[in-house]
């Protein structure tokens, strides 16, 4: 029988305020782990501590941009004296900007870049030492379906995941031999926060084309929710995974397998 639990584990999962990073920190606590979670925004931070204290779930949150090293450095630092080792980190903070590329701005490229690619190289960085004196860890870096494919407008999303894809495959290949499992999961288009500019009915009260347009390119025939995240997360954060190192694990609906139904 494999060993999904995670009972004395300790999980960091970034950018958890809401969205996605929420439901699999929800999840990976269930399972039985600490939950430690960070976002930029103290607003955030308070509701986030709020909805994790009415799911019964003792998180502890922090303030701190994913992007700055020396505050993750410090987060990881009081995470480790307070809870432990850090055993699984999920690299969840995500940002996105739709512009099409001849009009966007290099300081725009590089943020999205800068959090989305970077920062999980920072983050890291940042746990891996304590992985690899116990000799075991789980790094999860959440990628898209963007790492696979383009579209309008998203140039520097695709480029981050797509990097991010390859950094998970090398963080496998580097540090496999100290027990630590580096994966990836990538979700399809998921309700949250992030994709409600995509979804929201126009104002006759007619559906968003974009709506129109995932659901029909989706086996599914249907937008994924956060809560399609936590079975993987689960999977990819327990013993049951020990096996499973730089891989993928895209969680669409089957989208990406798809070309599409004739017109
Ligand atoms: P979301 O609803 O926009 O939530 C993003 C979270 O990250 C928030 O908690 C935000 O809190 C935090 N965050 C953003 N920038 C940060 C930074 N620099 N430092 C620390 N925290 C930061 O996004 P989501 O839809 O849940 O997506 C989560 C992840 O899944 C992202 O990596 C995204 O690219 C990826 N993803 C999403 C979808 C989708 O369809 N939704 C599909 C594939 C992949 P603050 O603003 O307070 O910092
Ligand atoms: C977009 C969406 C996507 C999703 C996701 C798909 O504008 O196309 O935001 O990028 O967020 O990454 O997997």
């Amino acid at each position: 029988m494999m060993n999904f639990s995670l009972e004395g584990k300790v999980a960091l999962v970034t950018g958890a305020s809401y969205g996605i990073g929420f439901a699999m920190a929800q999840a990976l606590a269930e399972a039985g782990a600490r939950i430690a979670f960070n976002c930029r925004s103290r607003k955030h931070l308070e509701q986030a501590q709020a909805d994790y204290k009415n799911a019964g779930i003792d998180a502890l949150g922090y303030i701190c941009d994913v992007t700055d090293e020396c505050a993750v450095r410090q987060m990881v630092a009081d995470i480790e004296e307070k809870l432990g080792t850090i055993d699984i980190l999920v690299n969840n903070a995500g940002i996105i900007k739709r512009i099409p590329m001849t009009e966007m701005s290099l300081s725009e490229f590089e943020e999205v870049v800068d959090i989305d690619l970077v920062a999980p190289f920072i983050v890291s960085k940042a746990v891996l030492p304590g992985m690899m004196k116990k000799r075991a860890g789980k790094i999860i870096n959440i990628c898209s379906m963007m790492s696979e494919l383009g579209r309008e407008t998203v140039s520097a999303y695709a480029s981050a995941k797509g990097g991010l894809k390859m950094l998970t495959k090398n963080i496998a290949s580097e540090y496999g031999g100290y027990n630590i499992q580096c994966n990836g999961i990538g979700p399809g288009y998921i309700a949250t926060p992030q994709t409600a500019p995509l979804r929201e009915p126009q104002a006759d009260g007619t559906p968003h084309p974009f709506d129109t347009f995932i659901t029909a390119k989706t086996p599914a025939a249907r937008w994924g929710t956060p809560d399609d995240l936590k079975g993987p997360v689960v999977f990819l954060a327990s013993e049951a995974s020990n096996f499973v190192n730089g891989h993928i694990l895209y969680v669409d609906g089957g989208i990406l397998a798809y070309i599409g139904k004739q017109p």
